[in-house]
C-alpha cells in the first residue's frame, strides 16, 4: 500500500517550495497564487443563497453572452465559483456545444495546466461510460433518468445497496490521477417537483474539524477508485472507456487514484476535505478500522450539515456550475417523471496540498 504521499505524488510546482505536497510533475496548476476578482459580476443581479454556499444570478447574465466576454469577466467567474462552491445561472439559452466553449473557458482562467500542446489531451473530461460515437460528442455526458432506470447513467446511487437518499454525496471523478476543476449541469427536462440537487462546503467542513485533526488528515492519502464502473459499463453493454480521457495521465481501466485527503483550491488558495463517499474506498498509512472510521467521520460530517450545504430546486433550462476540488453534491431520486440534462467536466491540476495555504474562515477572517 502506498505510504503517505508516495514519492511519485510529490511534487514542488515552484522547484524548491517544501510547502506544497502532492501534485504530479506534468498537472500542475498555473495559479501559483490565488485568483482575485476583480468585481466585473457585481452588476448582474444575483444573491448568494446560504452563508457558506451557492450564489443565483437571474437571467441577465447568459452563458451565450459570457462566451464572447473578455478575460476579466470570465476569471471574475471562476473566482465567484470557486469562492461560493456553486454558482446558478438561470433559464439559460444555451446548447451542449456552447457549454463546452464556456467549460474550456473558465478551465483556463481557473488554473488548469494547460496540456492542449498535447493533440491527444483537452481541458475537458470524457468519462469511462460515455457511449462512443454518441451524437452529442465525447466530452458531454447525458443525465438522465430513463438511463438511470436501465442502471446505467452517470450516477451510481442506485448501485449502492443503501437506503438513504445520503448515500449519493460525491465530488466528480475523483478516481482520475488529474480529477475534475470545474463541471456544468444545465437540466431541459424536468419532474413536476421533486428533482434538486445538493451540494456541500469542503471548505466549511475542513474548518469544522479540530487543529489537531486538520493536521493529522493534512499528512495523509487516500485511495479513490470507480471499479465499479466496469459493471456498470457491462449492464449497459458499452465497453468502458481505457483511452486517454482528457489528460494523458487518465487512461485505463484501473480507475483509481491517490489523492491528499486536505487539498489546497488553487484559484482561492483555501484547504479543503478531499476525500468522497462515491470514490473514496480507504486512508493510507492508517490500519483499515481506522480509515474506515476516519472515512465514516468525514462523510457524517458532509452529510448531516445542512448548514455547510445548498439545495437546489431546478427550473427549466437552468445552469449549475460548480468546483469539484472544493464541494460535494447529491442528486435527489423523489420522483417518477423524467428528468434530463447536459454536463460538462473539466479537467484540473492533480490535487496538492499547500501548508501554507489557508482555511475559508481564516482568510475571510470568519
Ligand atoms: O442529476 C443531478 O442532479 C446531478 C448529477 C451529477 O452528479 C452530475 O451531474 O455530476
Ligand atoms: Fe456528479
Amino acid at each position: 500500500m502506498p505510504s503517505i504521499l508516495s514519492s511519485t505524488n510529490v511534487v514542488d510546482p515552484n522547484g524548491h517550495d517544501s510547502n506544497l505536497r502532492g501534485g504530479h510533475a506534468k498537472a500542475r496548476t498555473r495559479c501559483l497564487k490565488p485568483l482575485v476578482n476583480s468585481g466585473s459580476l457585481d452588476k448582474f443581479a444575483h444573491r448568494d443563497l446560504t452563508p457558506v454556499i451557492g450564489r443565483e444570478f437571474d437571467d441577465g447574465l447568459q452563458v451565450r453572452d459570457l462566451i464572447k466576454a473578455d478575460a476579466q469577466l470570465i476569471n471574475d467567474l471562476a473566482v465567484t465559483i470557486s469562492e461560493r462552491g456553486v454558482v446558478f445561472l438561470r433559464n439559460q439559452d444555451v446548447n451542449p456545444q456552447e457549454m463546452k466553449t464556456f467549460c474550456e473557458r473558465i478551465t483556463e482562467a481557473g488554473g488548469l495546466v494547460l496540456t492542449s500542446h498535447q493533440p491527444e489531451s483537452s481541458g475537458l473530461h470524457v468519462h469511462p461510460l460515455t457511449e462512443s460515437g454518441s451524437e452529442l460528442g465525447d466530452q458531454i455526458s447525458v443525465i438522465s433518468s430513463e438511463k438511470q432506470k436501465k442502471g446505467g447513467g452517470l450516477t451510481h446511487q442506485l448501485s449502492d445497496v443503501s437506503r438513504f437518499a445520503s448515500a449519493g454525496w460525491h465530488a466528480d471523478i475523483t478516481f482520475e490521477p488529474v480529477p475534475s476543476d470545474y463541471a456544468m449541469l444545465k437540466i431541459h427536462t424536468l419532474p413536476a417537483t421533486g428533482g434538486d440537487t445538493l451540494w456541500a462546503s469542503g471548505y466549511e467542513i475542513y474548518d469544522r474539524l479540530s487543529p489537531a485533526m486538520q493536521s493529522f488528515l493534512e499528512g495523509l492519502t487516500a485511495i479513490h477508485d470507480a471499479k465499479f464502473f466496469h459493471d456498470e459499463a457491462a449492464r449497459l453493454g458499452n465497453p468502458i472507456r481505457d483511452g486517454i480521457r482528457g489528460s494523458p495521465l487518465n487512461c485505463g481501466g484501473a480507475l483509481e487514484a491517490i489523492h491528499p485527503v486536505i487539498r489546497t483550491n488553487p484559484v482561492t488558495g483555501w484547504k479543503s476535505v478531499f476525500v468522497n463517499k462515491g470514490f473514496t474506498r480507504r486512508i493510507n498509512g492508517v490500519t483499515k478500522d481506522e480509515s474506515d472510521l476516519l472515512l465514516g467521520y468525514l462523510f457524517n460530517l458532509v452529510a448531516q450539515n445542512h448548514d455547510a450545504q445548498v439545495r437546489f430546486n431546478w427550473r427549466k433550462n437552468d445552469l449549475a456550475i460548480w468546483d469539484n476540488r472544493s464541494n460535494w453534491h447529491c442528486a435527489t431520486y423523489d420522483y417518477a417523471e423524467q428528468r434530463a440534462g447536459d454536463r460538462v467536466c473539466s479537467l484540473g491540476e492533480a490535487p496538492f496540498l499547500d501548508l501554507m495555504s489557508k482555511s475559508r474562515r481564516e482568510a475571510l477572517g470568519l
